[in-house]
């Protein structure tokens, strides 16, 4: 079974929170991120806690470490239960990251090559691998890792083993859900379930790859 996880981009409060209720039944996690919580507020962790279902912040966290520390803090601190961090500012940051997600009984990812095209510019030449490598050693939970490319995602399977992969770029940037799902423990989608005339009816199609 591949998780589906919903990218919650709304910006508008309520209707974030009536995509995310149509849209439970048939996925595993909400991933929110700045649009949504700069827009609504963090408050609108409290709003989506009702739907029941793991919150997953994406600040994509990539500061000094005792700086990702009360960032995090804040995150876990506000009900999330999982955070996406960044693996470039080194090892100290990042461990920062992981450590008051697990001391929140929380996870936290790293991002270890991005899904866009220019992604490609500084994601090249081991550097993607070098950050899987470093999930792996500051014990995070698992790693982003791009559906544009799933020649990517087996090379950075061989490195982060079991771990978590989750896996955003299906849909608006191309990737195929179908590929994807097949390699990766959960599959991140965005514009193409919210932007759906029935996000509902479109998370319930995507919902096949949790067979
Ligand atoms: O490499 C990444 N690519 C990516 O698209 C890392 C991410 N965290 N994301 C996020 O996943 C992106 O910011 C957006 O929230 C979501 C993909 O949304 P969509 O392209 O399906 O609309």
């Amino acid at each position: 079974m591949t998780e589906l996880i919903l990218s919650l981009d709304v910006t508008d409060r309520r209707r974030a929170v009536a995509v995310a209720e149509s849209c439970a039944p048939f996925i595993d996690a909400i991933k929110v991120g700045y649009p949504l919580v700069l827009a609504a507020g963090l408050s609108i962790v409290g709003d989506l806690s009702g739907v029941g279902l793991p919150l997953i912040a994406d600040f994509k966290v990539a500061d000094i470490p005792n700086t990702n520390r009360l960032i995090c803090e804040a995150v876990f601190s506000a009900g999330f239960d999982a955070v996406i961090a960044h693996g470039f500012v080194g090892g100290d940051a990042a461990r920062a990251c992981v450590e008051v997600a697990h001391n929140h009984g929380g996870a936290a990812y790293i991002v270890a090559e991005m899904s866009h095209p220019g992604a490609t510019e500084y994601f090249h030449g081991g550097v993607a691998e070098h950050l899987a490598a470093l999930a792996v050693a500051c014990r995070a939970d698992g790693i982003i890792a791009p559906a544009t490319r799933p020649d990517r995602i087996g090379r950075l399977r061989e490195i982060v083993g079991e771990r978590t992969i989750y896996s955003p770029g299906v849909g608006a940037q191309g990737g195929d859900l179908d590929t994807v799902a097949r390699l990766v423990d959960g599959v991140i989608v965005g514009r193409s379930i919210y932007e759906a005339a029935d996000p509902g009816a479109e998370a319930e199609r995507f919902s096949r790859i949790r067979r």
